[in-house]
């Protein structure tokens, strides 16, 4: 069988392709740290690499191996590496690209951390670093420098939802032999393949959709070449933000049904955003499927359905939004996203607090600025939620 022929819902559950001995139908947790040779030669040719025998699980290890799989080959990449956390698979990516003297060029409303780990620990080693609105390509372009040795972006922006142009990006990028990652985390493979659009690297936070189930954190990197491959993976192996087996086989678990959450996430969304668009308390919304995102057109171009992530401002701004906050009841007052439950967050004061407030207000991320995540439950119990909440507004 070959599984690069079948549809995504396949593959979600078919992609690795791990066959168990003992005929187990999901793939066992080979919770082991190490992993013995069968002679001192065959120990030497795995550390030359001239065998893929397992060595230590830091480095690679079976159950972790089948998700890095199934991840690469729903986004039509080479192969991937699992890392602890989404963060980890973002400084792995710093790392490998970005040294003393070299240059980023990055979306100015990245998830919170992305950004404050460049300003923070990044400048202390030299690397340098230009925040600009990566869905207008013309600030992309002035911000290239002869040392520009990245361009990164998200798109869907956290929070701003704002799209950028893959395709247009990566000529660009392309044009100044520059690589471009992208972080997939809002779409994830079902609904945004950046690889085919032309990018180098995709990054994940698999703590979100991909497992969906609010118990685990993890993030994955995959590569479109053999060489990226096998030269970043042991920047994560030397940084030791390593998956754990059990983590891996959580999120291998996860993965399975992402197709069927996220059509119903969607389907959810698509009447939230509808029934706030309409709402006489509400000032703004930004939602990929609504005819007035400024970028409608490029979400039916490159993404296969809006996705379940919205964010807007209620009238009266911050106290406002505040207010409808605190009196949410079925909706979790929670960060995170791309779970199966409804979750709200205030980015200013959560997951963007650390931005200064002049790179806050050149990203888009107002004070009054709401994000909901909309998970799988009943749509009219979340609207429900909604509505009685904004009636204390
Ligand atoms: N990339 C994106 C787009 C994210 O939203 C997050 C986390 C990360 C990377 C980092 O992943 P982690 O290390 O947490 O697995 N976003 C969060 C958020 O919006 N609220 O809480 C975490």
């Amino acid at each position: 069988m070959n599984i690069k022929d079948k549809g995504i819902n396949t593959k979600l559950i078919h992609a690795g392709g791990f066959k168990d001995p003992l005929g187990s139908a999901t793939t066992p947790i080979y919770q082991s740290s190490t992993f013995s040779f069968e002679s001192a030669d065959h120990g030497a040719r795995c550390f030359a690499g001239e065998s893929d025998g397992y060595i230590y699980t830091r480095i690679g290890n079976p159950t972790i191996g089948e998700l890095e799989k199934s991840v690469a080959e729903l986004e039509n990449g080479y192969n991937g590496i699992a890392t602890s956390s989404g963060m980890g698979a973002i400084t792995t990516v710093y790392m490998y690209y970005l040294g003393a003297g070299s240059h980023m060029v990055s979306h100015n409303a990245v998830y919170g951390p992305a950004r404050g780990v460049m300003e923070s620990l990044f400048s202390k080693f030299g690397v340098e670093y230009s925040y600009v609105d990566t869905t207008d390509l013309d600030q992309v372009r002035a911000a290239i420098k002869p040392n520009t040795k990245l361009i990164y972006t998200e798109t869907p922006a956290n929070p701003t939802i704002g799209i950028t142009d893959i395709k247009a990006l990566a000529e660009i990028a392309h044009e100044h032999n520059i690589p471009l990652v992208v972080d997939n985390t809002f779409c994830s493979p079902y609904l945004q393949r950046p690889l085919d659009l032309g990018a180098d690297m995709v990054v994940h936070s698999m703590t979100k959709f991909i497992n969906g189930h609010a118990d685990i954190v993890a993030g994955m990197i995959v590569t479109k070449t053999e060489e990226d491959y096998k030269g970043i993976r042991p920047v994560m192996a030397n940084m030791g933000c390593n998956m754990d087996p059990h983590q891996a086989f959580m999120t291998r678990r996860g993965l399975k049904t992402l197709g069927i959450r996220i059509d119903r996430a969607q389907k959810n969304a698509i009447k939230v955003a509808d029934y706030l668009d309409k709402h006489p308390k509400i000032e703004w919304i930004m939602y990929p499927g609504l005819a007035s995102h400024p970028q409608h057109e490029l979400v039916a171009e490159q993404m296969d359905g809006p996705g379940a992530m919205m964010s807007f401002g209620v009238k009266g701004g911050y106290e406002a939004g505040k207010k409808m906050m605190d009196h949410v009841e079925l909706a979790l007052l929670a960060v995170s996203l791309g779970g199966i439950e409804t979750l709200i967050q205030h980015p200013a004061s959560m997951t963007h607090s650390k931005l200064s407030p002049e790179a806050k207000m050149q990203a888009g991320i107002s004070d009054e600025l709401v994000r909901l995540s909309i998970g799988i439950e009943d749509v009219d119990d979340i609207i429900a939620d909604l509505e009685q909440a904004l009636a204390h507004v």
